[in-house]
């Protein structure tokens, strides 16, 4: 028979694909078993000598019916026993709305089954939110896939498949969040951590918090339960907007009827602006609805240029301090990271010796003529001299924490882009709201230059003062393990020039701050939170911007530093360097103890208790994950191993046993 030419043609009914399932005789007569093929699971039964395919699917709960059995004539779901007839699948009572069936066919190599052709991808909520969030920038995401994150993991791994993004699955979110905080602290640039309900998303509140405090801009994506069961406390829900709301500057929830590109633009741009943690909260069944015609956003028109003039005034009053001044020094925070070129260039030009702050460590070269080091607790003597001495302090970027210990005592600048910022622990003489790159470039141009003075001559001197010391430091030994100092002298030897180095918090970080040299390396800590732990993931979160064509980062040595306490605190994502072939070098300073807390006992009376440690060894269990570990009981032997080390190509850990007295 033709088709009359007024009868529209009948689309051709999609093709099921017959695929083997079962070896003959492979399933007993009265067992079920399920079998996935083309994304659909089938629970495969054998009942009364027949074969049947029914949805997996329990249509009460979504329970496994592959996982269930067949009993009296029925088969019974696992979850909360719903019956269905083991090859009609439909429910006893006569009723008609069972479970849907596969045509199966018994051939002689075995049974198969008729699948449905996988429907077209439609675009989904997830998908859309997260293509806006790759164009404004963000490459990486750091997490653990889970129950309520399926359908946003789906859409990551979808830009992962299109190369437009990367993803790292760790072992313990709160590691995600240090990765994507230090890189937040190393680039500018926001990255993204993801993590399901409830747990998942308590185990974020660390790492968010180190880039609260630190100001890094991290995107912190969560699952949530469904919405139908919000708020009375379904499994692993917790009000997550309250949880992360003193946290994340910008806390949203995602709706069916939300305007979904125009929350990840604004979740994006308060991260970028804020330099904070923004967070979106998503209900498991509204990352999968299609989001039919809507067009993905981006930050083309919506993020102004930044490089703002501090006000004429100001400006003014800093010069006019700054002509006045003979020995004027220059200290630079983390918030100076990237205007060093600009801050150089007004040292050079006034003759102004650079002091640090810690976490602003290496922002100026420990062999530039005029730069004296870290100021503080974790300082060199050549910083604080310079303080001492000086008659103004022109401060860019740095917070006046305690630990830096900026006097209040000498006429000071301090320019800085937050005004809060400005004067927030004791009033400054000149507060310049501006940035710091146009600021620096104001001054230099309003300033005549200095003639060089004999004070590169003080800096080099106070140097040697400072490293003859730092050599008989080097050479204490009382046999019961190798001495931190002898530690970071050779590995400022041995540390690439450019490499990227992330620490921890702990008598290992003092120590690191005080004696190793930097030249270009670029140091990532946990400042403000302090918290142990912080060195192994950031380095998972460095490495990944080593990875970038950016030419700041691109290729540059990654290396940790770490004591056994901190390490011991993410020690398992050393097996995630090793999945992604991360090319990073650990040091481990293994004291036994947590040092720098038995200083703390003994220093305020206290008797010394619940410090040791229990350890297992570092590189055997380096070797364990599969990466290269080194042991070294002797300082002879430090160059030799960690040269050895930061040649491997992969992760390598180099376990120091060291003296906790030796610090
Ligand atoms: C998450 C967290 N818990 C506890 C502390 C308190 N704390 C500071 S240093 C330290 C000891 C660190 O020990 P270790 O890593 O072995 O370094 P060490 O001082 O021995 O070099 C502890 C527990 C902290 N800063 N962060
Ligand atoms: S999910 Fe099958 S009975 Fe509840
Ligand atoms: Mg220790």
């Amino acid at each position: 028979m033709t088709q009359s030419s007024s009868t529209p043609a009948r689309p051709p009914s999609p093709r099921r694909q017959w695929i083997k399932v079962l070896d003959p005789d492979e399933l007993p007569e009265g067992r079920v078993k399920a079998v996935t093929c083309e994304r659909a699971t089938v629970c495969l039964t054998r009942f009364d000598g027949q074969y049947a395919a029914l949805d997996n699917r329990c249509p009460h709960q979504g329970g496994p019916l592959g996982e269930g059995g067949i009993e009296n004539g029925w088969l019974r779901c696992p979850w909360h026993g719903w019956d269905f007839h083991p090859t009609t699948g439909l429910p006893p009572g006569g009723y008609d709305d069972g479970v849907a069936t596969f045509p199966v066919e018994e051939r002689d190599d075995g049974v198969y089954v008729g699948f449905p052709p996988v429907p077209a991808h439609a675009t989904t909520v997830a998908d859309l939110m997260i293509e806006t969030m790759v164009r404004w920038g963000v490459r990486h995401v750091w997490g653990m896939v889970g129950h309520s994150n399926l359908g946003l993991a789906d859409a990551i791994r979808r830009q992962v498949e299109g190369g437009r993004l990367r993803y790292y699955g760790i072992r313990h979110e709160g590691a995600a969040s240090f990765a994507a905080s230090a890189y937040g602290k190393l680039t500018g640039r926001p990255a993204a951590c993801l993590s399901i309900a409830g747990p998942g998303a308590t185990n974020l509140l660390t790492g968010l918090w180190d880039a609260n405090v630190d100001r890094s801009p991290v995107l912190a994506l969560t699952g949530q339960v469904e919405t139908q069961v919000l708020g009375p406390g379904a499994f692993q829900e917790i009000d997550l907007q309250a949880a992360f709301g003193k946290v994340a500057q910008w806390s949203q929830p995602v709706l069916g009827t939300s305007r979904h590109p125009e929350l990840m633009n604004l979740a994006c741009k308060s991260t970028i602006l804020n330099r904070g943690v923004s967070h979106l909260i998503f209900p498991d069944e509204v990352t999968t609805l299609p989001t039919g015609e809507a067009e993905p956003g981006g930050p083309g028109g919506r993020v102004a240029a930044r490089e703002i003039v501090p006000p004429a005034t100001a400006l003014d009053a800093a010069l006019g301090l700054l002509r006045e001044a003979r020995r004027p020094v220059i200290i630079a925070g983390h918030g100076a990271r990237f205007c060093m070129d600009a801050v150089t260039a007004l040292a050079e030009h006034l003759s102004a010796p650079v002091l640090t702050t810690f976490k602003g460590k290496g922002l100026i070269s420990d062999r530039h003529p005029l730069g004296c080091g870290v100021l503080g607790r974790s300082g060199t003597p050549i910083a604080s001299w310079f303080m001492n001495e000086s008659d103004c302090l022109l401060v860019f970027g740095a917070s006046f924490s305690n630990h830096t210990g900026i006097t209040p005592k000498k006429p000071t600048i301090q320019v800085d882009f937050d005004p809060l910022i400005l004067g927030k622990f004791h009033p400054v003489d000149v507060p310049v709201w501006g940035e710091i790159e146009v600021t620096a470039r104001l001054l230099r141009e309003g300033l005549e230059a200095r003639p060089a003075t004999d004070l590169s001559a003080e800096v080099a001197e106070r140097w040697t003062l400072w490293r003859r010391e730092k050599a008989r430091r080097v050479e204490d030994d009382r046999g019961r393990g190798v001495g931190a100092a002898a530690v970071f002298a050779a590995l400022t030897r041995q540390v690439p020039e450019d490499a990227i180095i992330a620490v921890d918090v702990g008598n290992n970080t003092y120590s690191f701050g005080r004696y190793f040299e930097c030249t270009r390396q670029s140091v990532l800590m946990s400042g403000y939170l302090g918290s142990i732990g912080f060195g192994l993931p950031a380095a998972l979160g460095a490495w990944a911007a080593t990875q970038e064509e950016d030419p700041r980062f691109h290729g540059r040595k990654v290396v940790s530093v770490s004591g056994d306490g901190g390490l011991g605190q993410y020690l398992t994502e050393w097996t995630t360097a090793v999945k992604y072939d991360m090319n990073i070098t650990h040091v481990i300073l293994n004291n036994n103890e947590l040092g720098k807390i038995s200083k703390e006992q003994r220093a305020g009376r206290w008797e010394v208790w619940q410090t040791a440690l229990h350890n297992p060894s570092f590189a055997a269990y380096s070797e364990l994950c599969g990466a290269l570990g080194l042991r070294v009981s002797e300082s002879q032997k430090l160059d030799e191993a960690l040269a050895h080390a930061l040649a491997h190509d992969g992760p390598s850990m180099v376990e120091v046993m060291s003296d906790p007295e030796l610090i």
